[in-house]
């Protein structure tokens, strides 16, 4: 499977294409707009979440909701770009007579300088279109169709906000997706301990006022993946590490580990290491997961941990020191509408990728041309596995 998304933040829509996706995939378009739903909830985000209401719209590769096996493409509107019609229309001229709200002062952190040094442009705003986190919206659509192929195979993913600014609001648990699920349910900022809703959102509230923004920390866990996916034969088919790459391939994030993460390089190996266990009925087991379910660049049967770091979001309204592209004079950074944070949006980013891999994962496993040959394939080779 490979897949491609376009698309600028206030251009007309968003883009996507997927090839390679198994023929006869029964799909609920209503579980993708769910996801798109939840990406643009969240304490915290800015006025364009007003703007938008994200819908996908398929136009190739499925016939009366089932997959065809042929390229999948995928539409999203942005219905802000009616108030960007004349500056970001893809052709014509631009009109003399309406301001095309050029970028010139680049906002530290963000593409748009070094964006500008490399591709030659002298407006900002050709790069902050595209690097704008309105892109992930398209990726959470792809994402939303390989969690429903998943789903047909038993496996279960799920993400949550562990840490905003300084706040942990975790429970320190190895919690079931079905539970992660309940306790997010129950508040607006996709975290765990609900007793730390209301200091978050007082930081978030004050972080605002002072014109400032906020990252944090977020877990994904993937349940009931079987053993072997990926491969420890070459550097490049390591599943852990095209984890890591597609969770680094999203705005802002700075930081991925697995498991206990970086807390294990101060521990000695005997507290690290998931010791093995074989029992008649459940087959091959671990009585821990530090390791986050991978050994070797392998699953290795037990559940999968991503943690994934976000920076605060660049785009400040107390603007940091910069400098014109073109005067060179000493300016404030752009300011552009921005959110305080968009941690809670990100979680469902961040699960989206780790889906579209692992599903990516087993189709170079089994035969994907078609999904009830791919289920015979996976459910032989997971009774292989408990036999083994
Ligand atoms: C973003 C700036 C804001 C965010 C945007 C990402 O957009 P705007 O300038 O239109 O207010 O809302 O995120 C989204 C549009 C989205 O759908 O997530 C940025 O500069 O990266």
């Amino acid at each position: 499977m490979i897949y491609l998304t376009a698309g600028e933040s206030h251009g007309p829509e968003l883009t996507g294409l997927i090839e390679g996706f198994p023929a006869g995939l029964k799909l609920s378009v209503d579980q993708i707009n769910h996801k798109l739903h939840e990406r643009q909830g969240g304490y915290g985000r800015g006025y364009r979440q007003k703007i938008e209401k994200d819908q996908v719209i398929i136009t190739s590769g499925v016939r009366h909701g089932i997959t065809l096996g042929s390229p999948i493409t995928l539409r999203i509107a942005n219905i802000d770009h009616s108030h960007w019609s004349e500056v970001m229309k893809p052709v014509g001229e631009p009109d003399p007579d309406i301001a095309m709200r050029e970028v010139k002062n680049p906002r530290p952190g963000h593409a748009d300088l070094v964006g500008g040094m490399k591709y030659g442009h002298r407006d900002l705003r050709n790069v902050l279109e595209r690097s704008s986190a309105r892109e992930t919206a398209m990726r959470v659509a792809i994402g939303a169709i390989c969690i429903q192929l998943l789903n047909q195979l038993g496996i279960q993913i799920a993400g949550y906000v562990q840490k905003i600014g300084t706040i942990d609001a975790d429970s320190n648990q190895l919690l079931s997706t079905a539970q992660i699920e309940e306790e997010i349910s129950k508040n607006d900022l996709r975290i765990i301990k609900q007793d730390k809703v209301a200091p978050i959102h007082e930081l978030i509230d004050q972080t605002k006022k002072d014109g400032d923004t906020l990252g944090g920390v977020i877990r994904i866990v993937a349940e009931n993946v079987p053993a072997g996916l990926g491969s420890y034969i070459s550097w490049n088919e390591k599943l852990d590490a095209k984890i890591a790459a597609a969770v680094m391939g999203i705005n802002a994030m700075k930081g991925v580990s697995f498991g206990d993460g970086f807390d294990i390089s101060a521990k000695p190996g005997s507290q690290v290491m998931d010791q093995i266990y074989w029992d008649p009925n459940k087959g091959w087991y671990r009585s821990s997961d530090h390791l986050g379910g991978f050994e070797g660049g392998m699953t290795n049967g037990m559940t999968i941990i991503v943690n994934a770091a976000m920076k605060p979001i660049p785009t400040l309204y107390k603007p940091l020191h910069s400098v014109s592209i073109d005067t060179k004079e000493e300016h404030k950074a752009s300011i552009e509408r921005s959110d305080v944070t968009a941690i809670v949006a990100a979680s469902i980013v961040i699960e989206a990728a780790v889906a579209i891999e692992l599903c990516q994962a087993i189709l170079d496993t089994f035969d994907y041309n078609n999904m009830e040959r791919l289920k015979k394939q996976y459910s032989d080779y997971c009774n292989e596995l408990k036999n083994y």
